[in-house]
């Protein structure tokens, strides 16, 4: 099915065709197979008397009806995932052995899940949160999961604190407010009294927290892994993936909007660019240091809560992935992964960074309740498109059906098969590290310093940035009950910056610190979204218009626009079809009634209709918003007028016709821009 049904396979492809059932046309069965002749009316006594045991259909259907339900993720419970395909740029083979790292003829096929982390499945996707980014390889020599985030740092350095971490941010145990949000006393307080997550929190108050778009976020390994070539020879690494279409956010006023006019966002941004052929693109970048080198840095490189600032160690691009197949059906593939950062292959491996530590056991651990016990590696999403065979027997909803008598380990009655593989033939063997320590339960000392590169993160971002990080602590702060944790996060942030504690203090009732300061001056330019990649491709753009619009001018614009890979969307005052002055006839894709500026990228105002007051004061609402929301609004025709009347005339990032030959061309260089930050907003 899968070769006619979306025009490109790979082999992950091919083993989940096996699965997918299409019942259209056919007839209705029990799950025993039986036709069903009636599916409306339960077996009574009598019309209008009682149900009957015996209807085994009415049993049947409302017990797996009642059982529908599995446990939601206790972290990244909502998320939205999509197919791929990971293809390398350059052999890696000098240091590593993965094969799928060495051959750049490969294409490997993927699967990613983003994610938010602290709402529930049905929360909205625009929350301020950090976002999962989770990609499982499906290698030939089994499945790599790279299980990462949108931001490169972590809470907590140790995984026994995550619990705790997790508590204090989900909603509250006696009300369970506030959902998906850290705005509330519990978080503030474990951030206060946890001062490791300094580094960390200043990436949460950010722009990263509120993505314009899956397809605009960074993805990070956080952990440092290791890299280990044929030779044995091991190298520390990062892993960064980095979308081609740069790093992009919302602003805070419109993810709050957006929560309500479309909590579906994110999830259906992804899913109409995948279906319109807008393949998002994730080049993956990695970062070495040698072996030799652990030691040269004036942080720990296991350390989570540190960053490798680019600067000093050089992000290297080695290959792409293109998301092109969205899931069939969410509950198969997209709840039942299940990712796992142990799951590895031979030429990655672990180091002791302790969150990572303790991620390796939680993993398999909360799948065994999530997914029903131990046999989760075989429902299809899970499955390695390479063979997987061993010793492990039954348990619950078994599928393999292992013939013979002998499931252990050695024997002599299957010739001590299935037998381990040498190195030469592809077993995995754990680097050999060496290590020697006394048992202890502490921290190290080169992980006591929780704020200096939290001062590199605002060294190195811009004025715009920084302002909205002031007002994500007035925000998240204002929400906090406490006085005393407000005081004790503003008197904690005075160690990452005098001025930005300052400025949050004088905002939510708390005295300003008097002292405190860093003394880092160093920046990392690579940090500041300003310094990203700026595309207009695949930018949704509200085009205004209503009959009588200028046929040729408009037909001209809006190809330019397409041809550009731009998405125009047609807003009108209602659904139908409109006219043009010579008969050209546009359908509508957005009756105004259902859409909103803070749904598009940019407006493209053509004729306001004089006709209907009130669609002239919903399209004067929609304008100014987009403005307020600093985007690109263009006009021609009698859109002109109306931008001369509001007085958007010569402001930056609104273009106004002058010429239509060079319009379209204006417009597009300005939707590029995305955000016009220097437009005075009162
Ligand atoms: Fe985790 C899920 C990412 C630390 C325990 N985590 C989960 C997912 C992502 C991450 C993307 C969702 C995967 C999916 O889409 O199914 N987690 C991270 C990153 C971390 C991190 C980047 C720090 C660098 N996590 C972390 C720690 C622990 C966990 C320290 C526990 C010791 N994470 C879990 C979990 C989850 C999970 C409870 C919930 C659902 C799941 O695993 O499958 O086991």
């Amino acid at each position: 099915m899968a070769d006619e049904r979306k025009g490109h396979t790979n082999k992950k492809d091919h083993q989940l065709d096996q699965f997918r059932v299409d019942d259209k046309g056919k007839k209705l069965t029990t799950n025993q197979g039986l036709k069903v002749s009636e599916d409306e009316f339960s077996l009574k006594a009598g019309v209008r008397g009682p149900t009957l045991m015996e209807d085994f259909h009415f049993r049947e259907k409302m017990t797996h009806f009642d059982h529908e339900r599995i446990p939601e993720r206790v972290v990244h419970a909502r998320g939205f995932a999509a197919h791929g395909e990971f293809q390398l740029y350059e052999s890696m083979r000098n240091v590593t052995k993965a094969k799928f790292l060495q051959d750049v003829t490969i294409k490997t096929p993927v699967f990613v899940r983003f994610s938010t982390v602290v709402g529930s499945r049905g929360s909205a996707d625009t929350v301020r949160d950090v976002r999962g980014f989770a990609t499982k390889f499906y290698t030939d020599e089994g499945n790599f999961d790279l299980v990462g985030n949108n931001i490169p740092v972590f809470f907590i350095q140790d995984g026994i604190k995550f619990p705790d971490m997790v508590h204090a941010i989900k909603p509250e145990p006696h009300n369970e407010i506030p959902q998906a949000s850290s705005a509330h006393d519990t978080f503030w307080d474990f951030v206060a009294n946890n001062q490791e997550t300094a580094h960390m929190i200043m990436w949460l108050m950010s722009d990263r927290a509120i993505p314009r778009s899956f397809r605009m976020m960074e993805g990070f390994g956080v952990h440092t892994f290791r890299f280990v070539n044929e030779q044995g020879k091991a190298y520390f690494v990062k892993f960064h993936w980095k979308p081609t279409l740069g790093t992009h956010s919302l602003i805070w006023d419109e993810a709050h909007e957006l929560a309500g006019r479309d909590p579906d966002f994110h999830r259906r941004d992804l899913w109409e660019a995948i279906e319109n052929g807008y393949y998002p693109e994730f080049e993956l970048g990695v970062q070495i240091i040698n072996e030799e080198d652990e030691f040269a840095f004036d942080f720990d490189i296991l350390d989570a809560t540190k960053i490798w600032p680019e600067e000093d160690v050089p992000v290297r691009i080695i290959g792409k992935m293109t998301l092109n197949q969205n899931v069939d059906n969410v509950f198969a593939e997209t709840e039942q992964v299940a990712f796992h950062p142990g799951h590895v292959v031979p030429g990655i491996d672990f180091t002791n960074d302790p969150l990572l530590q303790a991620r390796l056991f939680s993993y398999t651990d909360t799948q065994l309740i999530r997914l029903g016990g131990p046999n989760f590696h075989e429902i299809p999403i899970n499955r390695p498109v390479c063979p997987f065979r061993n010793n492990q027997r039954d348990g619950y909803h078994r599928q393999t059906i292992n013939v013979g008598k002998v499931s252990y380990h050695k024997n002599s009655l299957a010739g001590n098969t299935p037998s381990e593989a040498s190195v030469a033939e592809g077993g995995y063997q754990h680097y050999q590290e060496k290590v020697e320590g006394r048992k202890v339960q502490g921290r190290s000392k080169s992980f006591a310093d929780h704020f200096s590169q939290a001062t590199l993160f605002w060294n190195s971002i811009s004025e715009t940035e920084k302002m909205h990080i002031i007002n994500a602590f007035r925000f998240e702060l204002g929400k906090v009950k406490s006085k005393s944790v407000r005081q004790q996060v503003v008197d904690m942030f005075a160690n990452v910056n005098l001025e930005l504690a300052i400025a949050i203090a004088v905002d939510i009732g708390v005295v300003p610190p008097k002292s405190g300061g860093s003394n880092i001056t160093k920046a990392s330019p690579a940090l500041s979204q300003q310094n990203t990649t700026f595309s207009a491709f695949s930018r949704s753009v509200a085009v205004i218009v209503t009959d009588g619009f200028h046929d040729a001018d408009v037909k001209y614009v809006l190809s330019s626009l397409k041809a550009s890979g731009l998405q125009p969307e047609i807003v009108s005052e209602k659904l139908g079809i409109i006219t043009g002055m010579n008969g050209t006839q546009l359908e509508v894709d957005h009756a105004n009634l259902t859409a909103d500026s803070v749904l598009f990228d940019a407006v493209y105002m053509i004729r306001g209709s004089d006709r209907n007051k009130k669609f002239n004061k919903d399209i004067a609402y929609f304008i100014d918003e987009a403005f307020s929301h600093y985007k690109t609004i263009g006009a021609t025709h009698e859109g002109i007028q109306w931008f001369e009347i509001n007085d958007f005339d010569g402001k930056t990032g609104v273009v106004i016709a002058n010429n239509m030959n060079t319009f379209a061309h204006e417009f597009i260089k300005e939707v590029a821009v995305h955000r016009h930050w220097n437009r005075q907003i009162v």
